[in-house]
């Protein structure tokens, strides 16, 4: 990568706090790539954001800058017989747009139609605990920058039930997952659903918490972790979605500390990732079932993901769920989620997911990509939390009740 003067002076400006401006950074999709056009465009990994990544078979999505930027790169494209359209023209002021949307802080009453910090995440758990007796809160340790990572436990079902474990908002800039964790929770407590006394809940709605504050304080696109491996470039943070020691580092994750899919100097270098991995280990029973929530590009993810056609022994099962899930979250607002085995989506290794099913032994394990569809892509706009945690409700009702099925067969 070229280092010029120019950036490292970007770099110390964003170091000093100053927050990245994306202004008139616009989304640009490409066509349907082969082979040879999706590894043409991998070269450029290194220079733009890419949100969806360069593979065979999909479009890729790359935030570009404007100006000059945007008017050689369409040059490239051109030259490369890649065509694109433009689907967020200004992303700056669409992340502008959000910060104007309601914020009211947290007051012990959640509510969603607005996207939370991650202590008031925290605190909403806490009160919950707090008013519930067999909920708990535990803290699984502290994030790199010394962040709580605390995990909401419903136990009323008791000890030797099955276990569920959700993870949210590994990817800091994913802002839908942790408000989906806590949609799942509040619906979960609703009086007229049952499945909390059949079953364990563990759920961490904030799972990369110095990631999440980061991109809501200081660069709205970060993915990663904030650890410092001494890049000399100044470029910070892991992909905690490529920390897993399941297959690491064989597909689909970087060595550049530059780089959104840094997959860190070994595997498990991430306190996160170790804090998750110590508390999911100590879980009896092995959990039934394990998720993790992300997005976007709606979709419901099986595993494995490291590689093609590498498949979990109980593949069926776990893709048959995952279509019937889907199934139930299109009917209520219409939302097409497509389950796909991950490595369909591209092959990327040392993800959660894989590691969930493949180490840990859990039965059923997704990674659920939320909405939307790249309209406004990681931006999604607030008032879409409530739909989305509507129809995410719908398709657990389906898969919270097979768990309790399975269970008992
Ligand atoms: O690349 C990821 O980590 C996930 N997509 S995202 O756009 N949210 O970054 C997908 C992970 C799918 N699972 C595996 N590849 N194992
Ligand atoms: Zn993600």
């Amino acid at each position: 990568m070229k280092v010029s003067l120019i950036l490292l002076s970007t770099l110390a400006f964003v170091a000093a706090g100053n927050p990245t401006n994306y202004a008139e950074y616009k989304l640009v999709r490409t066509s349907i790539l082969n082979t040879k056009q999706s590894l043409t465009l991998q070269k450029y990994e290194e220079e733009f954001d890419f949100w969806r990544p360069a593979r065979p078979g999909m479009s890729a999505d790359i935030m570009v800058p404007p100006g000059t930027k945007f008017l050689k790169f369409a040059q490239n494209m051109r030259r490369e017989g890649i065509d694109f359209s433009v689907i967020i023209p200004d992303i700056g002021a669409m992340i502008e747009n959000q910060k104007s949307a309601k914020s009211a802080p947290y007051d012990g009453k959640i509510s969603f139609d607005q996207y939370y910090p991650h202590d008031d995440l925290n605190a909403y758990i806490d009160d919950l605990a707090a008013a519930n007796d067999f909920i708990n809160t535990v803290s699984i340790g502290q994030s790199h920058e010394g962040r709580d990572m605390r995990v909401l436990q419903i136990t009323k079902a008791g000890p030797g039930k099955p276990n569920v474990w959700i993870e949210a908002g590994i990817h800091a800039r994913e802002w839908i997952a942790p408000a989906m964790a806590t949609f799942i929770i509040d619906s979960l407590l609703k009086n007229e659903t049952t499945f909390i006394n059949d079953l364990n809940f563990h759920i961490l709605p904030s799972a990369n918490p110095d990631g999440y504050m980061y991109s809501r304080e200081h660069d709205r696109m970060w993915r990663k972790t904030r650890s410092d491996y001494g890049s000399i470039f100044l470029c910070k943070g892991v992909d905690p979605n490529r920390n897993w020691d399941y297959h690491f580092a064989e597909s689909g994750a970087s060595n550049n500390k530059c780089t959104d899919t840094y997959h860190g100097p070994e595997a498990f270098s991430e306190v996160e990732t170790r804090n998750i991995r110590d508390y999911v280990l100590a879980l009896d029973p092995v959990p039934v079932l394990a998720e993790c929530f992300h997005s976007y590009s709606q979709l419901w993810l099986w595993p494995y993901g490291y590689a093609y056609n590498a498949y979990p022994e109980n593949y069926q099962e776990i893709k048959t769920l995952a279509e019937e899930a889907v199934v139930e979250l299109e009917k209520v607002h219409g939302k097409k989620f497509d389950p796909i085995n991950s490595a369909d989506l591209y092959p990327a290794a040392g993800a959660s997911d894989d590691w969930y099913k493949g180490v840990l032994g859990a039965r059923f394990a997704y990674t659920v990509e939320l909405r939307d569809t790249g309209l406004h892509g990681f931006i999604l706009p607030p008032d879409q939390i409530q739909p989305s945690g509507e129809e995410l409700w719908a398709a657990h009702k389906l898969v919270f009740q097979r768990m309790i099925d399975v269970s008992n067969e």
